[in-house]
């Protein structure tokens, strides 16, 4: 299997809104999720109340994640496994739930934080109020977004998906998945950049789970190289996600073992972050597979 050797040099280091750095050579960073949502498909409504977010914001920093993902939007796709899918939030709303939980956050954690939103307006009030990094998984769907994130300087994550939300999982036709979602990532990139955005902010994302079947989720991760073609860090989110649940049998909160798998796999062709509920779980198996691919560990 390869190590992390292979990764080509898209970029080695990422440099945040409020000009933190983040080293992307060796193994990936662990990015945590927060979803300040009543109706998130694994932690929903878990950490809506601030203070209870502010206390799972600080274990994750402790247990090692490198940076944590807000969302204030569940993006739960509607037509699949998961039902009718997530409301649309208007920004107000979204704002209600994300703002509050921001600033303390910003306040008393050092990681860099990057704020899941698909809306241009929550976007600029984030960055304003220090977010780091804007995570879009609608790619563009709202192109004033990039726009905000050139402005601010700040990195721009863009993840792979088609159509909206309510009905991605319904109508899904890819002839060749990886060279497909290879082609829609790389005309994001250049729509991002039209807007002002450099092209060193970027990150892509394949979008495991949105607009695709368990099938089409399997073969972009085991062809998850061929993204390196577009030279940007490649994020990868499967945790927890339907397809590891399809193959196993088992519920969300039961899929840290097929979590962990899609993180070997992700590590091993070329991935620079790993999005993830479970931090230390996560961190420690990277350390280890780290330690035993020789880029690192402390024997
Ligand atoms: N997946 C989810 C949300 N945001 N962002 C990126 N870049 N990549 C992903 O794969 C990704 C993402 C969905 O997971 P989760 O946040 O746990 O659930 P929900 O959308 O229901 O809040």
């Amino acid at each position: 299997m390869p190590s992390v050797a292979t990764r080509q040099p898209a970029a080695q280091r990422l440099v945040c809104a409020g000009g933190q750095i983040l080293e992307l050579e060796g193994k990936p960073l662990v990015m945590g999720v927060l979803n300040l949502t009543p109706d998130s498909f694994s932690d929903g409504g878990l950490w809506t109340d601030p203070s209870r977010a502010l206390e799972r914001a600080e274990e994750m920093v402790a247990q090692g994640a490198d940076l944590l993902d807000l969302g204030a939007e569940s993006t739960r796709p509607g037509g699949g496994v998961y039902g009718s899918g997530a409301s649309e939030v208007p920004a107000e709303e979204e704002l209600n739930r994300l703002m509050p939980v921001l600033e303390l956050l910003r306040e008393r954690v050092s990681v860099p934080l990057s704020v899941d939103t698909r809306k241009s307006l929550v976007a600029r009030v984030a960055l304003d109020a220090g977010a780091d990094i804007i995570n879009d998984i609608s790619c563009l769907a709202d192109p004033d977004l990039a726009t905000v994130a050139a402005e601010r300087g700040a990195p721009l994550v863009l993840m792979h998906s088609r159509g909206d939300l309510a009905t991605m999982q319904k109508q899904i036709h890819f002839e060749d998945v990886v060279d497909e979602v290879v082609q829609d990532l790389e005309m994001a990139i250049h729509q991002a950049c039209q807007r002002g955005v450099s092209r060193d902010k970027i990150v892509i994302d394949p979008g495991i789970g949105f607009g695709k079947n368990g099938r089409q989720n399997l073969e972009l991760l085991r062809r998850l190289d061929e993204l390196q073609r577009l030279e940007r860090p490649i994020l990868v989110g499967a945790s927890r996600k339907s397809f590891i649940g399809a193959i196993t049998d088992q519920p969300a909160e039961r899929r840290l073992p097929g979590s962990l798998a899609t993180i070997a796999w992700a590590a091993s062709r070329g991935a620079a972050m790993v999005r993830v509920h479970d931090v230390a779980e996560s961190v420690q198996f990277l350390t280890v597979w780290d330690a035993i691919d020789g880029a690192g560990g402390r024997l």
